[in-house]
């Protein structure tokens, strides 16, 4: 005998983006402001998954694996604070370093460390990020490619997911970095919280929608 159709109502699949928590003296960090206004959202068929990442050495990459593993997600996007940068920062590359300028939220500051020993130098994204700053740039929205995610806190999670995606059980799952400017209250230049949200939206539906990236230049702000 055939068993009835289901009727549970499949879930769909996740994206996993994360912001980290304010650090450096800032009382608010923009890019855990806009991934909490974005959790639970759905985007072209995805549910958002918001997680905030601590901003410590170690403990972020923790966090981030155990986030992924919990929810299996299909793309990952992770952002955090730029402070003085004009525009959403797709970043381009993450490399195997740690070398801090300040203290991370517990205070360590490691200098010229490897984050994976005998990993690879540098990872690239697999964001179509020209897409992304096509479709950021067409919409009016302030953006650009980097080309450096910097050695802090930020750096180290993007070669720490790049390097999770490597494996062979994420085969198939896209992930990478956004830097976001500070918000207007945190000093200039800023975007404002409704404007980095909007930028982030399409960002993730570009990321959802493009399988080949396209060729743009590189830094064209908007
Ligand atoms: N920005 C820092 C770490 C946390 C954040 O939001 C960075 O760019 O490394």
């Amino acid at each position: 005998m055939l068993s009835p159709p289901s009727t549970a109502v499949r879930s769909p699949s996740s994206v996993l983006v994360t912001g980290f928590d304010p650090f450096g003296g800032s009382a608010v960090n923009p890019s855990w402001d806009a991934i909490h206004a974005l959790n639970g959202r759905e985007i072209a068929g995805h549910r958002i998954v918001g997680g905030e990442i601590p901003t410590v050495f170690g403990t972020s990459l923790g966090r981030l694996q155990a986030l992924m593993e919990q929810h299996r997600p299909r793309l990952v996007i992770c952002t955090g604070q730029a402070g003085g940068r004009p525009a959403i920062s797709l970043e381009r590359v993450a490399i195997n370093v740690n070398d801090a300028r300040i203290p991370d939220n517990v205070g360590a500051k490691p200098i010229d460390v490897p984050i994976v020993p005998d990993g690879p130098a540098a990872y690239f994204t697999s964001l179509p990020i020209k897409a992304m700053l096509k479709a950021l740039l067409d919409a009016g929205v302030r953006a650009e490619v980097s080309q450096t995610a910097g050695t802090f806190v930020c750096n180290q999670t993007f070669y720490g997911l790049m390097h999770l995606l490597a494996r062979p059980e994420w085969q198939g799952v896209r992930g990478g970095l956004i830097h976001v400017p500070w918000l207007p209250e945190q000093g200039q230049p800023s975007m404002r919280l409704q404007e980095l949200v909007r930028g982030l939206e399409i960002a993730i539906t570009t990321a959802l929608s493009t399988t080949h990236d396209i060729r743009k230049e590189a830094g064209a702000l908007n």
